[in-house]
C-alpha cells in the first residue's frame, strides 16, 4: 500500500507547493493571473451548454464553488498520480506535471485581453513542481535498503517530514496568495459599481485647438490605460470605500474626520491636469495629462484650521508612504485636489483608489499620494517624507521642460518637409514658447497648440524642411514667466532634471 500512498503524498505536496508559490506570486506581482482560476475560466469556457446549465441547475450561485472543487480533486488526483508514475517510471512523472502547466498556458494566452505574461505563474507552479517531486522521489528511493546501507540512506520519517513540510509549506502560500488576491479582486469589484456624481464645476472644455493631428504626438489627454504608474507599492492596496476615511490631523485646531460617502457628497470640481515623476528624465514618458474629479484641500483645510506656524502637510497613504507637501500649494488658489475620478472613471486601483491628491505644480513624490487616509500638518523641521529621507529634495516644484515625440530617436525619415512635434510643461506657470534647433542652425519658433490651462502640458510643432544626411533636433521651451528653459544637464537626483532633449535622426 505504501508503494503506492508515499510517492502519491509526494506527488501532492509538491503540486501544492508549486500552485501555492504560484499563486502567491501572481498575487502580489500581476496582481491577477491565479493559475488555478484561470484553468477554471478555461474550463467554463469549454464546458458544453448541457453541463453548464446541469451544473447550474443542481448548484445555482454555487456553481462557480462546484467548479473550483471539481478541479481541485482532478488536480490532487493527478498530481498523486504523477507522484507514483515517478516512483515506477521516472521521468514520467515529471513529465505529467509539465503537461499539467502547458495547460494552464494554454488556459492563460487563450483568454482574451491576456499577453503571456499571464502565463508565468502556471510555468512558475509547474517548474516549483517538477523540481520538488525530483527531491522528494530521490529521498524516498534513498529511504530503501541497499548493500552499503541496510537501513536505506536516509529514515522514512525525513521523507515523511519533507513531504509534510513541503505540503504546508504549499498551503501557507495558497492560503496567503488568496487573501492578498481577495482584497484586490474585492476593491475592484466595488469599483466598477461607482457611480461618481456629477461635477459641481466642470473643467474648462479642451480646446480643439489644444491638439494637433499628428502619428506619434501624445494625446492631449493621456488614457487611464497610457498613464505612467510610479509608486513603492508592491501590492496595490485594495481599499474598500466603506472602510476609507481621511484623518486630518496636527497642528490645526479642529480635526477633521471624513468618510469616502462625505466627500461624495461634497461639491466636486473637475481640473485638467498634467502629472509628472522627479525621476522622469529628459525626454523621458514619466508623465501624463488627465482630467480629475474631487474635492479642493484648501476646503478640508480651511475646516481644520491650520496653526500659522505650519508650513508642511505630511500625507499617508494606506500602505505608510508618505509625502511632505509645502502648505501653501494645498491652501492657495491652485487646483489642490482630492481626487476621486481620473478621466470620467473613478480611480484605477494603481492610480490611488478610492482616494489620491494631485496637486498642480509639484513633482508626484511631494505631493500625489496615492490610497491617501491621513494629512499631518506640520513644519519640515520636524518631519520628514518618504522620498526625502532618501536624499531627495525637501522641495520638488517641476521644472520648465520640453520633449520632441516626433520623429523619434534613431528614425530614418524622408527629405523634404518633415512634422517635427512634442510637449512642453511648466506646471502652474504655463508654456509661452517652443522653439527647435537644428544643428547648430539658429532656434527657430515652433507653432505652439492652444493651452488648457497652466497646470497642463502644451502640444507644439515645427514644419523642418529636411536635408539628406544625419541631423539633431533640439527642443527649449520658455515659460509664462519669460524663463528659458536651461540647457545644464542635471540628474534627476536630487529635484528633477534638467537639459535640453536631443534627438538623432537620419534623412534619406
Ligand atoms: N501611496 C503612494 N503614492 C504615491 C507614490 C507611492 O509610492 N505611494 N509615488 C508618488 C510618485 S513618486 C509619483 S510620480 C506619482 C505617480 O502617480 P501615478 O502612478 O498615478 O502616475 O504618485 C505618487 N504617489
Ligand atoms: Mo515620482
Amino acid at each position: 500500500m505504501s508503494d503506492f500512498w508515499r510517492p502519491a503524498g509526494a506527488g501532492v505536496a509538491s503540486v501544492v507547493a508549486g500552485v501555492g508559490a504560484a499563486e502567491l506570486v501572481s498575487a502580489v506581482v500581476v496582481q491577477n493571473g491565479s493559475p488555478v482560476l484561470t484553468v477554471g475560466a478555461l474550463l467554463i469556457d469549454l464546458a458544453p451548454a448541457w453541463l453548464k446549465e446541469g451544473v447550474i441547475g443542481l448548484f445555482g450561485t454555487g456553481d462557480k464553488a462546484f467548479l473550483i472543487v471539481s478541479l481541485a480533486v482532478v488536480v490532487v488526483a493527478g498530481a498523486g498520480f504523477a507522484g507514483w508514475l515517478e516512483r515506477v517510471r521516472p521521468p514520467l512523472g515529471r513529465i505529467l506535471i509539465g503537461v499539467g502547466g502547458a495547460v494552464g498556458v494554454l488556459a492563460a494566452v487563450t483568454r482574451s485581453g491576456n499577453s503571456i505574461v499571464d502565463a508565468l505563474p502556471s510555468v512558475l507552479a509547474a517548474g516549483v513542481a517538477i523540481l520538488l517531486l525530483g527531491w522528494l522521489i530521490r529521498m524516498l528511493r534513498d529511504t530503501e535498503p541497499t548493500r552499503v546501507a541496510p537501513n536505506g540512506r536516509v529514515t522514512r520519517r525525513r521523507f515523511v517530514g519533507s513531504t509534510a513540510a513541503t505540503a504546508a509549506g504549499g498551503a501557507v502560500a495558497l492560503i496567503t496568495g488568496q487573501v492578498i488576491a481577495g482584497g484586490f479582486r474585492a476593491a475592484s469589484a466595488t469599483r466598477a459599481a461607482i457611480r461618481l456624481p456629477a461635477p459641481a464645476r466642470t473643467a474648462p472644455p479642451v480646446p480643439p485647438g489644444a491638439s494637433f493631428d499628428i502619428p506619434g504626438l501624445s494625446p492631449i489627454i493621456t488614457s487611464n490605460a497610457d498613464f505612467y504608474r510610479i509608486d513603492t507599492a508592491l501590492q496595490i492596496p485594495g481599499i474598500q470605500p466603506d472602510d476609507w476615511k481621511l484623518r486630518i490631523t496636527g497642528m490645526v485646531e479642529d480635526e477633521v474626520e471624513l468618510t469616502f460617502s462625505q466627500l461624495l457628497a461634497l461639491p466636486l470640481e473637475e481640473s485638467t491636469t498634467t502629472l509628472t515623476c522627479v525621476s522622469n528624465e529628459v525626454g523621458g514618458d514619466l508623465i501624463g495629462n488627465a482630467t480629475w474629479l474631487g474635492y479642493p484641500i484648501r476646503h478640508l483645510l480651511a475646516r481644520a484650521k491650520p496653526s500659522a506656524d505650519a508650513d508642511m502637510v505630511l500625507s499617508t497613504s494606506q500602505d505608510g508612504w508618505t509625502a511632505s507637501t509645502p502648505i501653501e500649494a494645498l491652501t492657495d488658489e491652485r487646483n489642490a485636489i482630492l481626487a476621486v475620478g481620473m478621466n470620467g472613471r473613478p480611480l484605477p486601483l494603481e492610480h490611488g483608489y478610492p482616494v489620491r491628491m494631485v496637486v498642480p505644480g509639484l513633482y508626484g513624490y511631494v505631493s500625489a499620494t496615492k490610497w491617501v487616509v491621513s494629512l499631518e500638518v506640520t513644519r519640515f523641521d520636524r518631519h520628514t517624507a518618504y522620498w526625502t529621507e532618501r536624499g531627495w529634495s525637501e522641495r520638488g516644484p517641476v521644472k520648465l521642460s520640453s520633449r520632441i515625440d516626433v520623429p523619434a530617436a534613431g528614425r530614418q525619415v524622408k527629405a523634404g518637409t518633415v512634422a517635427v512635434a512634442g510637449v512642453a510643461w511648466s506646471q502652474h506657470v504655463g508654456v509661452s514658447a517652443v522653439q527647435v534647433k537644428v544643428d547648430d542652425g539658429p532656434w527657430q519658433q515652433a507653432t505652439l497648440a492652444d493651452a488648457i490651462s497652466a497646470d497642463t502640458w502644451r502640444q507644439w510643432r515645427f514644419a523642418w524642411e529636411a536635408t539628406p544626411g544625419a541631423h539633431t533636433l533640439r527642443v527649449r521651451a520658455t515659460d509664462a514667466n519669460g524663463k528659458v528653459q536651461t540647457a545644464a544637464v542635471r540628474d534627476v537626483v536630487p529635484d528633477g532634471a534638467t537639459g535640453l532633449h536631443t534627438v538623432r535622426v537620419t534623412v534619406v
